[in-house]
């Protein structure tokens, strides 16, 4: 399930696989997940681990990099180039979470650094 979820947060939604999202971007089955300490809201912290450990799970060879195979769930060719920032063909975990991460940000539209929704 956490392929999804982070299939859902990395394509930025709306897509099709996330229609059922609320204005975060997050369905509430998402929310949870993300909200480890069950506060209602999500920090940032608690996104950045969460991306962290679905890295883990997309690198499946633990080479530290996704190639295009590995990304394949959950990202297309486009979004893989977009998310390459070296170009080399392969998403390192670092441009990995700064992707994320700056999706975090725009989602945290007040900037305060948590997600609410609900
Ligand atoms: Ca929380
Ligand atoms: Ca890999
Ligand atoms: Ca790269």
């Amino acid at each position: 399930m956490n392929k999804l979820i982070a299939a859902c947060i990395i394509v930025a939604v709306p897509s099709l696989a996330c229609a059922q999202a609320g204005t975060s971007g997050l369905t509430p089955e998402h929310f949870d997940a993300l909200d480890t300490n069950q506060d209602g809201k999500i920090s940032i912290t608690e996104y950045q681990s969460f991306m962290e450990k679905s890295f883990d799970d997309f690198d499946q060879n633990n080479d530290g990099h996704l190639d295009k195979a590995e990304a394949g769930a959950i990202m297309d060719s486009e979004l893989f180039a977009e998310v390459d920032v070296n170009k080399d063909g392969r998403v390192s975990r670092q441009e990995y979470i700064d992707r994320v991460m700056d999706d975090f940000k725009r989602q945290d539209r007040d900037g305060d650094g948590f997600l609410i929704n609900r």
